[in-house]
């Protein structure tokens, strides 16, 4: 790749698809890349990422009692209102590039198309959450349930959805593909079944290009 490029800041990127799919691994390259490039990169995951959003986190992805799609739909949001306030808009406002491991996306892929709640409530929500932050870059790394189970199965312990059944997995999948196809200005499908060099190579080139 040429080296005569210029890398934008602030950035807001998050990155989407179902468990598996790979994208702690090439945030984790990003991260690596973006610093080795003198930027100042702060990086999130959802639910999570701050002292409140992570005990949210806790009860969404470990609670031994049922929680109602609405009930989740409402975790979910309260943990990325958080994480928006408080880490997210500082870091951009600051120059920063924000790389988030999910963001809304993923509610409007599992709680709406996974979960069946209505779509424009979803989008509601997520307005509300994230204060009407989007993100500039979205990759939407893509993988097939099979071989997202097989990178999964030496997992010691499965959380609320990864206990979810494949039809819930497929809906979510489905979920993701019309996001992509509906924002392609700003979601980015990556096949995540090539190697994580090639897949690593292509963000790259795509955040360069911006
Ligand atoms: N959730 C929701 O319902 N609504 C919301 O609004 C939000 C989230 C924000 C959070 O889970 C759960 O919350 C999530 C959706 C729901 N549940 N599900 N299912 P999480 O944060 O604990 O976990 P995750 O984000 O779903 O996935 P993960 O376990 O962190 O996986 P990953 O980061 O995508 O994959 P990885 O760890 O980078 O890779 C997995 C393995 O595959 C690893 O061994 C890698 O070396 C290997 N790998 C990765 N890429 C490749 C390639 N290209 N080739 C070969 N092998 C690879």
């Amino acid at each position: 790749m040429t080296t005569d490029f210029k890398i934008r800041s602030p950035l807001f990127i998050s990155f989407e698809g179902i468990d598996g799919c790979g994208k702690t691994t090439q945030i984790n390259l990003l991260k690596e890349f973006l610093i080795q490039n003198k930027c100042e990169v702060i990086v999130a995951r959802e639910p999570g990422g701050t002292e409140i959003s992570e005990q949210i986190r806790n009860i969404l992805l470990h609670s031994k009692h049922k929680i109602s799609p609405v009930s989740e739909l409402l975790l979910f949001s309260a943990a990325r209102s958080v994480l928006v306030q408080d880490l997210i808009k500082p870091a951009l406002e600051s120059g920063k590039i924000v790389i988030c491991d999910r963001f809304f996306d993923s509610t409007l892929a599992y709680q709406a198309y996974g979960r069946g709640l209505d779509l424009e409530d979803v989008k509601q929500c997520n307005q509300l959450a994230s204060n009407g932050l989007v993100p500039d870059l979205t990759f939407f790394l893509s993988v097939s349930l099979e071989l997202s189970k097989r990178r999964m199965e030496n997992k010691a312990q499965f959380d609320r959805f990864e206990r979810a059944g494949d039809a819930f997995f497929n809906k979510v999948i489905n979920g993701f593909e019309q996001i992509a196809k509906e924002e392609p200005n700003r979601v980015f499908k990556i096949s995540s079944e090539n190697p994580i060099q090639d897949v690593a190579q292509q963000i790259i080139e795509k955040i360069v290009s911006i």
